[in-house]
């Protein structure tokens, strides 16, 4: 077992951990070059447009032709299809919606408990107040508090997306870590960062958003945090492997922060 109070899982396409580990192999200078090549496939990915998705991308999507064009979305929807269920939800307002979650959780905790299972809410995202005029559930850190106090378990805990909180105009992540961390809720950790706020903000690389990721490890760290930490959505680098050389990044930017955080750096 990793003596290290928070680890890294390693998941993903076996690219991902290829990359990770060759790079140990490396003499410090070669080190140094490649740092400079990811520094320019960084750099010119922003140039072809490559990053992550922003508001203006977004706002060009033209939804009356159905969800085909979502980035990031596993299921499509006929233009038909999306309207209905818009149409079906627009009638559920936020005081429904949480009634709704409340009827869930009742029901089903109990059976996550006798299964030994552990379920976690990621929060809204984008944490926008509404939603293509629906309602929205956990929009703000402290609506996390009332998931937890809806059911109070050990198998009602959350998934800590450190983006979508970052995304939230109220509250402070590191403040989030520390209430909900005290409390042994987190159950497990997205890391990715962002800039802005919403509704207009943008996902960036781990290292040049807004929130300070590395006081955010020790922030979890100073909890008592022992749960794994994944890397979340990045923003994609031209070269030919694009989404496994992002996730790269982000994981050698994790494995580095918790180093640091260990040696009290
Ligand atoms: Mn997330």
């Amino acid at each position: 077992m990793c003596p290290a109070i928070i680890r890294v899982v390693r998941r993903g396409a076996p690219g991902t951990v290829a990359a990770h580990r060759s790079g140990g192999r490396c003499s410090k200078r070669k080190m140094v070059m490649r740092l400079l090549v990811l520094q320019a496939a960084r750099i010119d990915s922003r140039r072809s447009g490559g990053e992550a998705i922003t508001q203006s991308v977004l706002l060009k999507i033209d939804l009356s032709r159905g969800t085909a064009e979502l980035p990031g979305w596993a299921t499509a929807y006929s233009a038909q299809e999306l309207n209905a269920l818009l149409d079906a939800y627009r009638s559920i307002d936020e005081n429904r919606l949480w009634e709704n979650l409340s009827y869930f959780l009742e029901r089903v905790v109990p059976a996550a408990v006798s299964s030994g299972v552990r379920m976690a809410l990621h929060p809204d995202d984008p944490p926008a107040d509404m939603l293509r005029k629906t309602a929205r559930l956990v929009n703000q850190p402290s609506k996390y508090q009332r998931v937890i106090d809806l059911a109070p378990s050990k198998a009602n805990a959350l998934e800590f997306c450190l983006g979508s909180l970052q995304e939230m105009r109220e509250g402070d992540v590191l403040e989030s870590i520390r209430h909900y961390g005290q409390q042994g809720k987190i159950a497990y950790v997205h890391f990715r960062n962002v800039r802005g706020k919403v509704p207009l903000y943008q996902e960036v690389f781990v290292d040049e958003g807004d929130l300070d990721m590395l006081a955010a490890i020790r922030a979890l760290r100073e909890v008592g945090y022992d749960g794994v930490i994944i890397p979340d959505h990045t923003p994609e680098m031209s070269c030919n492997a694009p989404w496994h050389a992002g996730m790269a990044f982000a994981l050698g930017y994790m494995k580095a922060a918790l180093q640091m955080s260990e040696r009290g750096i």
